[in-house]
């Protein structure tokens, strides 16, 4: 609990006075945070302390200008109180030229995100397969820093659009800074970074009207999934449960590109990264993704916050899948092909670590906006494959860098970006320059400074090498595609097979919902065709709900294999942590707000995060019935007496019938949803049947609380989602 002088005071004695039913430490915990800035993170600064010396801490201090003079910056000098403000006043002159230039370009995709600090610790010393020393002992530390992004939208879009989530993880290592920058879905939508600005240029908004923002249902968007088949299997994956995950903490990541570990001998493997979520995969319903993106725009980013604050460290257990270099097209794959997976069951993942998101940014700008991720960062024991999405990749990303840095080479020296472990090379200058460097023989052969800094290699000075086992055939220079990297329907059919008949059916709605959105009558053609080479029963069901016909069975890519590990929804969460639950209480009955308090104070100790709410905010609730929708909960609870509200009149307190609309939407929603004594002849009122996944009891005993967490690991319960016939 944080304690804020003015809150914890002021609210403690209102509350004491007011002999409400809520009145407890949790519930002047809850009212004391409602009112203040949640963190003071340098609580829990350790694993950042080399980020520290940069920090700035103006207690005890007097303004000043940006070259230190102590000034006042309040109000500017005039020419008397009420005559023209002088030209002179370089105070005033210096504010407004720094407020003129605080934003720099947003990145040009992924835009929107948020970002958090931890550790990755291996399991065990890795150096068999890899010189990489942040795996070279077991219980080994390495600072990390990873930011979450959507893809399309502007830096200001709705956390819950359907979207590829980035996936950029960043190794503080102590042989400097190693970068994986993936996403949350296993491949990705082209072959050739040639096309990337076309691909981009397609999913964004239409150039003449900017609309629609950080969404794909749109002409452009679905005319380059239907002519450019390549990207259909990441399209399936998006437009499952794996485009709309319930927070970032409930997401895999995955390095996507082959790349290759090297040893000291120079020995190498192949290998593919997943970072499989330790809180359980889940997701959104695209409803209560839809709905959110109104009621809670900052879903994700603030999930992540809390979750971090609150101690409930999400977590991540770092694989790869091993692959000999002779065995690049052994899997029926070409693993050079960035829009293919190699199945689990020919390669199962290898643990090698884990790492603990433990420490939320201090400064967003600071920290998260300016990290400038790079696939070219690496390390020694890490190298790159021939994959031309890859090679083209570590073009771009220090180009944007220089953009987004306005020209200047020097964003690796941005604290967020510096490695912890000291710079020696020839570069020099640039705009920005934050060192001072002494060497004055800044070239190489020198005899001035006997050589240094000299290049390190595989033999001298621990440097980065290039696996000896690259090779290239003999070939002519041209610009085409392999033939190996051409199935494009064999994998979509491959994930969709894998899917639960409910995700199948999301699949479908998603489809439905975003070509109902497209006018060309042509595009939409085209996609129902590129379907009906992965499923013709898919490709009829988009197609009846768009008034149009599929075509007759293409079945030369139609298979009955599945692969594990892509439903979101098969499995329950492992735990609750971070859960929001909301209990619908009322002001009218004092034996419901006590109820509330009770439960509350059980899904408080298991982790979760219950949300009070009721009328008005008199008695402590966490939120006004005006204020909340069932969007905002990962179950809801009705205590006794609440019902009342059901079939109450209109109020001017929340719009008509919105306590019953929460509980009946959640049910929708497929939520978990509890009712106490009375409450639950109540829920009829509200058109919710008896079933499972509706826990009733006539207390808030031990077993209602226990069954009801049960129900939030379920996270969703199917059944309630309709199927076509
Ligand atoms: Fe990219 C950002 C992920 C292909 C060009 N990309 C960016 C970010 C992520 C990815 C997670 C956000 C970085 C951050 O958090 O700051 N990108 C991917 C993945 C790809 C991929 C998983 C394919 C496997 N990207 C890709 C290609 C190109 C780019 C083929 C260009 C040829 N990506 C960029 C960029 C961005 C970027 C323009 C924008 C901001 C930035 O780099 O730092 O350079």
């Amino acid at each position: 609990m944080k304690t804020s002088v003015i809150g914890g005071v002021v609210l403690n004695a209102l509350l004491a006075t007011a002999g409400c039913p809520f009145m407890d430490a949790e519930a002047a915990d809850r009212l004391e945070r409602r009112g203040t800035f949640p963190v003071n993170h340098t609580e829990k600064a350790a694993g950042t302390k080399f980020l520290d010396q940069f920090t700035v801490n103006d207690t005890d201090s007097y303004s000043t200008t940006d070259f230190g003079t102590p000034v006042d910056d309040h109000t500017s000098l005039k020419a008397g109180d009420r005559g023209p403000t002088l030209l002179e006043d370089f105070v005033l002159r210096t504010r407004i030229t720094r407020f003129d230039h605080e934003r720099i370009p947003e990145r040009v995709v992924h835009a929107r995100g948020a970002a958090a600090h931890g550790y990755f610790e291996s399991y065990a010393d890795w150096s068999n397969i890899t010189a990489a020393s942040f795996l070279g002992a077991a219980g080994k530390q390495t600072p990390i820093f990873l930011r979450f992004s959507t893809v399309a939208g502007s830096r200001g879009s709705i956390d819950s659009a359907r979207d590829v989530h980035g996936f950029s993880l960043r190794f503080y290592t102590d042989e400097g800074n190693y970068d994986i920058v993936g996403n949350n879905i296993p491949i990705f939508f082209i072959q050739d970074a040639m096309n990337f600005p076309d691909l981009i240029h397609a999913v964004k908004p239409n150039p003449q009207n900017e609309i629609p923002q950080a969404q794909t249902a749109h002409d452009s968007a679905w005319d380059y999934f239907g002519s450019n088949p390549s990207t259909l299997h990441t399209l399936f994956w998006a437009l499952s449960g794996h485009g709309i995950p319930r927070s970032f903490r409930h997401m895999d990541g995955f390095g996507i590109h082959t790349f290759r570990f090297v040893n000291d001998e120079g020995k190498s493997k192949l290998v593919k990264f997943h970072f499989k979520t330790q809180q359980g995969l889940a997701s959104l319903t695209w409803p209560e993704a839809q709905g959110l993106g109104g009621q809670n725009p900052d879903w994700h980013r603030q999930d992540l916050f809390e979750s971090i604050d609150s101690g409930a460290y999400p977590e991540w257990e770092v694989s790869v899948q091993i692959m000999e270099e002779e065995d690049v097209l052994k899997y029926g794959v070409d693993l050079l092909d960035p829009t293919k997976i190699v199945p689990v069951e020919y390669v199962p993942l290898t643990p090698l670590g884990k790492f603990v998101l433990t420490e939320n940014p201090r400064n967003y700008f600071a920290e998260t906006e300016q990290a400038m991720f790079c696939p070219g960062h690496v390390v020694r024991g890490i190298d790159f494959s021939d994959d031309p999405l890859l090679q083209g990749r570590l073009f771009s990303y220090v180009d944007t860098q220089l953009s987004r840095n306005m020209g200047s080479p020097n964003f690796e020296q941005i604290p967020i970006n510096r490695p912890r472990v000291p710079v020696h090379n020839n570069n020099r200058d640039g705009a920005g320059q934050q060192m001072i460097p002494l060497n004055n023989a800044p070239y190489y052969v020198n005899t001035l400074n006997n050589n240094w800094p000299k290049p390190a290699n595989q033999t001298q000075g621990n440097g980065f090498f290039t696996a000896p086992a690259r090779r290239i055939v003999d070939a002519a220079y041209v610009r085409e595609t392999s033939p190996t990297f051409s199935d494009y329907w064999t994998q979509p059919r491959l994930f969709y097979n894998s899917l639960l008949p409910a995700e199948q059916q999301m699949v479908v709605n998603a489809a439905r919902f975003e070509l109902s959105k497209v006018a060309s009558p042509v595009v939409k053609q085209n996609a129902i065709a590129q379907f009906n080479k992965i499923d013709h029963d898919l490709a009829e069901r988009v197609a009846v709900a768009l008034g149009m016909e599929a075509p007759a069975a293409d079945p030369q890519y139609y298979h009955n294999n599945k692969t594990a590990g892509v439903s979101v929804f098969a499995e329950p969460l492992p735990s609750v942590a971070g859960l929001q639950v909301g209990i619908l209480a009322t002001d009218s009955s004092n034996s419901s707000l006590s109820q509330a308090s009770a439960l509350a104070k059980s899904f408080k100790q298991m982790g979760a995060v219950p949300v009070i709410i009721s009328e008005t905010l008199a008695h402590g609730a966490d939120a006004t019935y005006i204020a909340s929708d069932a969007v905002l909960f990962d179950g809801v609870i009705v205590v006794d007496g609440t019902q009342s509200l059901f079939t109450a009149g209109a109020s001017t307190l929340y719009p008509i019938g919105r306590p019953a609309q929460i509980v009946r939407d959640a049910f929708y929603y497929g939520k978990p949803i509890g009712a106490v004594g009375a409450a639950k002849d109540g829920l009829s009122q509200a058109s919710v049947p008896i079933q499972k996944g509706v826990f009733t009891a006539n207390s808030t005993s031990k077993d209602f609380v226990n069954d009801f967490e049960g129900g939030l690991k379920q996270f969703k319960y199917l059944d309630r989602f309709p199927l076509d016939s």
